[in-house]
């Protein structure tokens, strides 16, 4: 007999609700949903051994210690003056339309920035999939804090806990939001357990279907942090421009990034394999703190984004093989669209991840 597992949770995602994304040439309704993290938490209560648990504050200090200052001031305005300068009426997201590429200065040097941070937010984004409504940075901060409050419990004694973090992270970078994420929260946990809960060594273990270009990026030059990712082959999927075996990091982070980008149709018997190898490294780098495990359930066979096979049954063999480590860990939501999977499949994960 074990604990209940804590799983930590807020509604102030429900708050966020972007309406729209662009796919394809086309608007269709935002895949990632409030009515996904509802459903997870729907099945938890009805079917997991787990106690439920709110999130305590934690200030900004510790997302500025993986985000750029400047980022989050103007996100926290984008809404705001979004709605000052009409450019909303308030029942749309804002989604800004100009974006500064690095590519944009050439030989000038430009004179000034824009006024509103609305359109500042263009500088920040290198996609159009992070809408902004009037609840959505109470959402970003809410899922910090939630992420923040599993590592604590798991810092107490808990050998695991959920945070069922709403919007997702991974692919947050430091100075730059993207793929449905505004403040990565696996970054900010292993982060904090470096500078606040006196760890020395910090694996991240991706398990998206997509790759966690942002938490790759954060902790590119990072010797102290091991970030291993298992994704969709970037050649064919999102985020496209990494994930790629060849990243491997840099500086004093070289050999700490580890990516295995999968083919179309994966299913557990390749990803197994791929696991073995990611886990066989976490080992090998000997963390003193708790795994992260950014949790993705794209992956699954009936994703509406995803082209891998797993089934539902699989997260719970994928939660044992992680297991077996025996380290505590904290778990933390990133994607799944399936909306009517999500509990099952968070359930089978959280399952075999307790060793059952
Ligand atoms: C957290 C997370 O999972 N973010 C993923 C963001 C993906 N955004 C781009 C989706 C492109 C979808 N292409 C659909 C192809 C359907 N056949
Ligand atoms: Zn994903």
């Amino acid at each position: 007999m074990s604990n209940p597992i804590p799983v930590l949770l807020t509604d102030a995602h429900l708050a966020h609700a972007g309406l729209i994304e662009l796919t394809g040439g086309r608007e269709i309704p935002c895949w990632e949903s409030p009515e996904r993290a509802v459903a997870i938490e729907a099945e938890l209560r009805a079917h997991g051994d787990c106690s439920f648990e709110a999130p305590t504050e934690h200030g900004r200090e510790p997302i500025t210690a993986v985000h750029d200052a400047n980022l989050v001031e103007v996100f926290e305005h984008a809404w705001t003056d979004a709605l000052a300068a009409g450019a909303t009426d308030g029942s749309r997201p804002w989604i800004p339309d100009t974006y500064l590429l690095a590519a944009y200065p050439g030989p000038m040097r430009l004179g000034a920035l824009p006024s509103g941070a609305h359109h500042r937010l263009g500088a920040y984004l290198f996609d159009t999939a992070t809408p902004i409504v009037a609840g959505t940075w109470g959402a970003a901060l809410a899922a910090v804090d939630v992420a923040l409050t599993a590592a604590e419990r798991v810092v107490g004694g808990a050998s695991l806990a959920y945070g069922l973090c709403r919007p997702p992270g991974h692919h947050a970078a430091r100075g730059m939001l993207g793929g449905y994420c505004y403040f990565n929260n696996a970054a900010i946990v292993a982060e904090w357990l470096r500078r606040s809960a006196g760890a020395r060594r910090v694996a991240i273990l991706d398990i998206d279907y997509h790759h966690g270009n942002g938490t790759q990026q954060i902790f590119w030059e990072r010797g102290d942090v091991l970030y291993l990712s298992l994704h969709a082959d970037p050649a064919r999927a999102y985020p496209y421009y990494s994930g790629y075996a060849a990243e491997t990091g840099g500086g004093d982070g070289a050999g700490t990034t580890r990516n295995w980008p999968l083919a179309a149709h994966t299913t557990l018997d390749g990803y197994a394999t791929a696991l073995a190898e990611a886990l066989r490294l976490v080992v090998a780098f000997a963390p003193d703190g708790p795994l992260v495990i950014s949790a993705g359930f794209d992956t699954f066979e009936g994703d509406p984004i995803g082209d891998f096979a797993l089934r539902t049954p699989d997260y719970a063999e994928i939660g044992r093989m992680v297991a077996a480590l025996g380290m505590p860990m904290v778990v933390l939501q990133e994607g799944g669209y399936a909306v009517e999977a999500l509990g099952a499949n968070a359930l089978a994960l959280l399952t075999g991840l307790r060793g059952a």
